[in-house]
């Protein structure tokens, strides 16, 4: 029968293209051109209760020091088949420093931030200057900027680490280079020399080079961001336009050269939403986590819904449809790979009207 020789000639070639290292596109043209993103991650939530235990356990049996660097815990996104990724462009991860520890100094060309739900008294020091760190506190530490951080106090502290290091690997431009093992002497200001020069609102340094790549500001304090968020609640009440969106308020940090994001490869903002505020369902090019910084609510992740409390983190894939319900005032802190889409052209939104 003719068709039984068409089929096996058909395996043949298919087998001498496998032979030659070449595949068809129509057999998986839909899943390598989908009509819209269909990603492998999953939208997923982890409990601040159930990580924070695990991160102490980890704390009084591994050491950090040289090699290891850091005593992180990455989420590992359910659907990225074990990899230490959140989404597939973002690590995040708790790393806990117990009483006294020092992680050692280190840099990579890979991006990061630290985000402070709880405690202080670490500094971090980024290229020689040290940076306090306390709650509700965002710290930088761009690429290739030597970076270690010390607990100067007898109680452990444990923040939200958020890098590029999948972006980084999928585009094999990883470097990293150890720093100096210990450093002597470290001083311990309340503010970094960083934000005696560049944390002054709407005013920045004449004659003093800062990088339009990343934010020259390593730390970003609470009691601004916290205070700009209000205002915006405040502005609301008042009948004046600013929030962004019926009881939510939002603001992206920004770099005080020319109000770019932060990092390069990394958007971070903060969102608070009144009690019983909705922000509304909607999908976009972009893959990001939040963390529940205070209060409580839910979110509804293409149409699931996970209850969210302090500390809580959630990933978002790419083009999942995310709604925010806030029961009592919900303060979240996200971070998302949106310069990178953006830059690409790449960037998609839609709002789900219902
Ligand atoms: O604190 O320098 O979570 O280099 C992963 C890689 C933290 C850090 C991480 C790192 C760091
Ligand atoms: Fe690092």
């Amino acid at each position: 029968m003719a068709g039984v020789e068409v089929d096996t000639e058909l395996e043949r070639l298919y087998e001498d293209f496998g032979r030659h290292g070449l595949l068809p596109l129509w057999t998986q043209r839909e899943d390598l051109m989908p009509v819209t993103p269909r990603p492998a991650a999953a939208a997923h939530r982890w409990r601040w209760r159930d990580l924070y235990p695990l991160a102490q356990r980890a704390g009084a049996l591994v050491p950090v020091g040289r090699g290891g660097e850091r005593r992180a815990i990455a989420l590992a996104n359910p659907g990225l088949a074990g990899l230490p990724h959140a989404t597939p462009t973002l690590w995040a991860a708790v790393q806990y420093l117990g009483a006294r520890e020092t992680a050692p100094a280190h840099r990579h060309s890979q991006n990061a931030f630290r985000f402070v739900l709880e405690g202080e008294g670490v500094w971090t020091v980024v290229d020689g200057d040290p940076v306090a760190m306390r709650r509700g506190d965002l710290l930088l530490t761009p690429a290739w900027a030597f970076h270690g951080h010390h607990n100067t106090t007898d109680e452990p502290m444990a923040w939200l680490d958020g890098l590029d290091i999948p972006l980084v690997g999928y585009l094999d431009a990883n470097f990293f280079e150890f720093g100096e093992e210990r450093l002597s002497g470290l001083s311990t200001p309340d503010r970094s020399r960083a934000e005696r020069l560049w944390g002054h609102p709407g005013l920045v340094p004449v004659g003093v080079a800062g990088s339009a790549i990343s934010s020259p500001l390593s730390a970003y304090r609470w009691e601004h961001t916290d205070a700009a968020l209000a205002a915006q609640l405040e502005l609301a009440d008042e009948g004046h336009p600013g929030a962004a969106g019926p009881g939510h308020a939002a603001i992206r940090f920004a770099n005080p050269v020319n109000g770019d994001d932060v990092l390069p490869t990394i958007r971070t903002e903060m969102h608070r939403l009144r009690p019983g505020a909705v922000r509304s369902a909607r999908r976009e090019v972009s893959s990001s986590v939040w963390q529940v910084f205070d209060g409580s609510g839910a979110f509804v992740l293409d149409g699931v819904r996970s209850e969210v409390d302090r500390g809580d983190l959630v990933a978002v894939p790419s083009w999942g449809e995310t709604e925010i319900r806030a029961n009592d005032r919900l303060d979240l802190f996200r971070f998302s790979d949106a310069p990178v889409i953006e830059r690409l052209r790449l960037n998609q939104s839609a709002e789900i009207v219902r």
